[in-house]
């Protein structure tokens, strides 16, 4: 029988990179020497259709592989599944927007097979490393300040613990793999806060390059994901990204709901038809925004949102009666009325969560 096994899974999570892929396969066909290597594209379904590209791709080429996602968006999650699919003794992450250099993979690739380190990390801010062009001076201010702040939650340092290119050995992978949060941006990141202080970290120096196609995925919800990684780390991990998001939607509702019922009491509406209008506006809105932001991943689109919808509402409701029930028998229970109310709060909250998460989002929770 005839055998391909690749000593190096390099995994790429791709989302609308059709005009990066070819190049890519070239670069690292030039890069790799003569290192048994594949690549795994993971896409995201992206509307330009760079899978078909991998796959055409794929099919001149044995070395290189496609998993096509549908239904879910995630960096982090597209990585850990490439990896995961890899049989090889070594996995490296990298972008398709050619910003990384691929020149650096036998490097890094050598350092993990003479067992230097547990995970070689490409970085543009140690040695030659540099980022001149490639990075915006606003995005390396911001980057800055994101290294100083992670450092603080993987305990040590690490010049460059944003980077998106790794390697490590594949079997290391497989042990955090359960731990990562899959809807994140950050994933390194997680790996090494998840692992704290447990891995050896070695740095290999690169130039980062300016990106030539496609455009940036970095947004507002990336920062909001590095934000929500660094309170799931600094609890322990014991509360979840998503269960964050969640609160933080709730707590704007909250200011939603009062704001439409001053407007509809200004309005002269009798106070009950004031407050009904503020909860269906306020929950309403809560869930547009968890559908945008926290679930982002498994968003609800068209007739799926408006069922997505009406199943909110009902959970919200039964979340409702369950908050006035508990908050009622601690007043009852002579308990003072602002622990009755925050503890009414709190379980109704975390019902609308839970409920949520397998009715509305139908997914487990992480
Ligand atoms: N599969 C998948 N890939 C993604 C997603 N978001 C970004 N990517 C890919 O992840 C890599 C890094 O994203 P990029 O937009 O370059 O981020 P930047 O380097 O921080 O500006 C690129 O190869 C993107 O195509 C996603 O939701 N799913
Ligand atoms: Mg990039």
């Amino acid at each position: 029988m005839q055998s391909f096994s690749p000593t190096v899974s390099v995994v790429v999570p791709t989302f609308n990179e059709s005009q990066n892929l070819p190049r890519l396969v070239g670069l690292l066909d030039k890069a790799m020497g003569d290192i048994a290597w594949e690549v795994v594209f993971v896409d995201d379904d992206s509307p330009d259709g760079t899978w078909k590209v991998a796959k055409q791709l794929a099919m001149d080429d044995v070395r290189v592989r496609c998993i096509r996602r549908v239904g879910r968006r995630g960096l982090a999650g597209a990585c850990i599944e490439g990896a995961l699919s890899s049989a090889a003794p070594y996995v490296a992450v990298m972008d398709a927007d050619l910003q990384h250099d691929e020149t650096i993979l036998p490097d890094m690739l050598a350092t993990l097979q003479k067992d230097e380190a547990d995970i070689v990390i490409g970085s543009r801010f140690v040695g030659d490393g540099s980022s001149e062009g490639g990075f915006s001076a606003r995005r390396a201010f911001a980057s800055r300040v994101a290294t100083h702040l992670a450092a603080f939650i993987i305990g040590r340092q690490v010049s460059d613990p944003m980077s998106g290119f790794f390697a490590l050995k594949r079997e290391v992978f497989e042990a955090v793999a359960l731990n990562l949060v899959p809807s994140g941006f950050k994933i390194l990141l997680d790996i090494l806060a998840s692992t704290r202080g447990r891995m050896r970290v070695a740095e290999v120096a690169y130039r980062f390059r300016s990106r030539q196609e496609g455009l940036s995925k970095f947004d507002t919800r990336a920062i909001l994901d590095f934000l929500g990684l660094l309170l799931h780390r600094l609890t322990g991990g014991t509360v979840s990204v998503r269960f964050l998001f969640f609160m933080i939607v709730g707590a704007i509702g909250l200011a939603i709901h009062l704001v439409v019922l001053r407007i509809g009491l200004l309005g002269e509406l009798g106070f009950e038809v004031a407050q009904s209008a503020a909860t269906v506006v306020a929950m309403t809105s809560n869930f547009l925004v968890n559908n945008l932001l926290t679930y982002s991943d498994m968003k609800l689109r068209g007739t799926a949102a408006l069922a997505g919808l009406l199943k909110f509402y009902v959970v919200c409701g039964v979340g409702a009666l369950a908050n006035i029930g508990v908050a009622s028998w601690l007043f009852v229970s002579n308990e003072s009325w602002w622990i009755a109310g925050i503890a009414g709060v709190i379980v109704g909250a975390t019902f609308n969560y839970t409920m949520s998460s397998i009715f509305v989002w139908r997914q487990q929770q992480n």
